[in-house]
């Protein structure tokens, strides 16, 4: 894919009339910290697009950004609030998931694909397989980013990988590195197809 542009459009923290203007949006979900945001700015191309943090659980609204690309509609990346920051206070962490929930399951946006993030290095936690599970039962499409590669062995990343596909079934798997731009042509491809 050829992101032609991109920018930041809207914060939302519950419904908003940019949910029914008939744009498809592309969601990014997973575990705080495990680069949602540092993998919408390698698609983008642009370096400080959605914040990156090294301090999680910052990001507690959901972010849209307008998306040109080269053949294709516009469409939004959603940058979703990351889920399982220990740290954060219960309330934050209760607050963070009912947004998550309401957003793909009870409000009425046209989600085109989810893109859910694990760290390649951690493996599916037990959060991430809650939220492929509720995904599935609704039927989405969605495609499995293994982030963070650089950071695991070369003599191990195989062994992982097939750990990790194993436990995400038939669902799309992309082996990634923000930091080292790896799987970036294969995901923005899987996105448009
Ligand atoms: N080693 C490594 N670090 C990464 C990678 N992707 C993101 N990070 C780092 O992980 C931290 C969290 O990234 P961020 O995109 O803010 O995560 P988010 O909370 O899921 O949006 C930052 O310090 C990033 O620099 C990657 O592929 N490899
Ligand atoms: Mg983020």
């Amino acid at each position: 894919m050829n992101i032609t542009s991109a920018k930041f459009v809207k914060g939302i923290t519950g419904p908003d009339e940019i949910l029914g203007d008939g744009i498809p949006q592309v969601a990014f979900i997973g575990r705080s910290n495990v680069g949602k945001s540092s993998v919408i700015n390698t698609l983008a191309n642009k370096k400080d697009l959605a914040r990156t943090s090294s301090f999680p659980g910052r990001t507690q609204e959901i972010n849209l950004f307008l998306v040109s690309a080269k053949g294709a509609d516009s469409f939004y990346l959603v940058d979703l609030p990351g889920y399982g920051f220990a740290k954060a206070s219960k309330e934050a962490q209760e607050n963070i998931q009912r947004l998550i929930y309401w957003y793909f399951f009870q409000s009425d946006v046209e989600v085109k694909k989810v893109v859910l993030i694990i760290d390649a290095n951690v493996g599916a936690t037990n959060n991430d397989m809650e939220m492929l599970f509720s995904l599935k039962g609704q039927g989405r499409d969605i495609i499995v980013v293994a982030n963070k590669i650089d950071k695991i062995k070369k003599s191990l990343l195989q062994k992982q990988l097939k750990e990790i596909q194993e436990v995400v079934g038939d669902k799309k798997l992309i082996p990634y590195s923000a930091e080292k731009k790896v799987g970036i042509n294969e995901l923005a491809n899987e996105i448009l197809k």
